[in-house]
């Protein structure tokens, strides 16, 4: 823990990168665990516009559910730490595979949202974007209400075989080029391309960290393991970066 807090405090750009784990002590069920009213699904049974094609009903329901609970959550001690390091330390950039908005919701400002936002939607033919409930639900499915189009309205977010929005992919690689330290949060680091971000930040030369209570496919790679909650220990890195200010003061 000192040897990371020692590396957050002496680097110029901090980049964190988070996943489903990142909001699993706000209430937010991670994707591959075994509990969970989703659980019977995989995540690529769900996230992907074959399913929706197939069964928009059963997708919208997931995708429904997911929104309530989201809206109902509040961010936890992990996002609240994360704001903090950008708003007094180094952290530049918070890249997220989360769509539920927790991050800017506890106050990190620079986020870069890879697999977009359950908020918000848009219709799959007319392009219209719907930002609350103000489509049409006809049997159970949302419709567009613009005139002449009836189309559905999906999810504004980054399914199965889909690109990620550029923007925010090329401002996630930017900042993971820049970074000297990356905090890889809650993610199992298997859906590709957001999981090369850690891999592309240690190619130019940061020092990885993972945050997670299981082992991953990172864990070997990366330069520091913290196992545990990032409700937890995010927290513990702020207050160690705190302290470390404090004594550097005192000197
Ligand atoms: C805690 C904790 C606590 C618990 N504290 N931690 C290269 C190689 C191989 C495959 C591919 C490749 N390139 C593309 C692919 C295909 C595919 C892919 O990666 N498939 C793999 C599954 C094999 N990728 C794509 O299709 C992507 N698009 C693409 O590549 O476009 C190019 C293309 C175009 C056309 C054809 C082909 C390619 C798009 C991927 C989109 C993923 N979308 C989803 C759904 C988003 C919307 C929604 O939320 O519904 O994104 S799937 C789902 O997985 C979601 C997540 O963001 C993503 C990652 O999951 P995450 O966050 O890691 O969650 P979990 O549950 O897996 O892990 C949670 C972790 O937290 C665990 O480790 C726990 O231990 C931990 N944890 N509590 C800290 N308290
Ligand atoms: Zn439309």
């Amino acid at each position: 823990m000192e040897i990371v807090t020692d590396r957050l405090s002496k680097a110029a750009e901090i980049a964190a990168f988070t996943g489903a784990g990142m909001s699993a002590e706000s209430g937010v069920t991670t994707f591959r665990s075994n509990d969970g009213l989703w659980a019977k699904f995989k995540p690529e049974e769900l996230a992907s516009m074959s399913a929706f094609i197939k069964n928009p009903r059963l997708v919208r329901g997931w995708y429904e559910e997911r929104r309530k609970i989201v809206a109902a959550a509040k961010p936890n001690a992990g996002h609240y730490a994360l704001a903090e390091m950008e708003r007094d330390f180094r952290l530049q950039t918070v890249i997220t595979q989360n769509i539920d908005n927790l991050h800017r919701r506890a106050g990190s400002e620079a986020v870069c949202e890879l697999h977009g936002n359950i908020e918000q939607n848009y219709c799959m033919d007319c392009g219209m974007r719907y930002d609350g409930s103000n489509f049409a639900v006809i049997d159970e499915t949302q419709r567009c209400t613009q005139p002449g189009c009836t189309e559905l309205v999906r999810p504004d977010v980054v399914w199965f075989g889909e690109l990620l929005p550029e923007d925010e992919w090329n401002s996630a690689v930017k900042a993971a080029e820049r970074a000297d330290v990356v905090l890889s949060i809650g993610t199992s680091g298997v859906v590709f391309p957001a999981a090369s971000i850690p891999q592309i930040a240690r190619k130019q030369g940061a020092y990885v960290v993972e945050i997670n209570p299981e082992a991953t496919c990172l864990s070997q790679t990366a330069d520091a393991f913290l196992q545990g909650h990032s409700g937890e220990i995010l927290p513990r890195l702020l207050e160690g970066l705190r302290h470390q200010r404090q004594q550097s003061s005192i000197r």
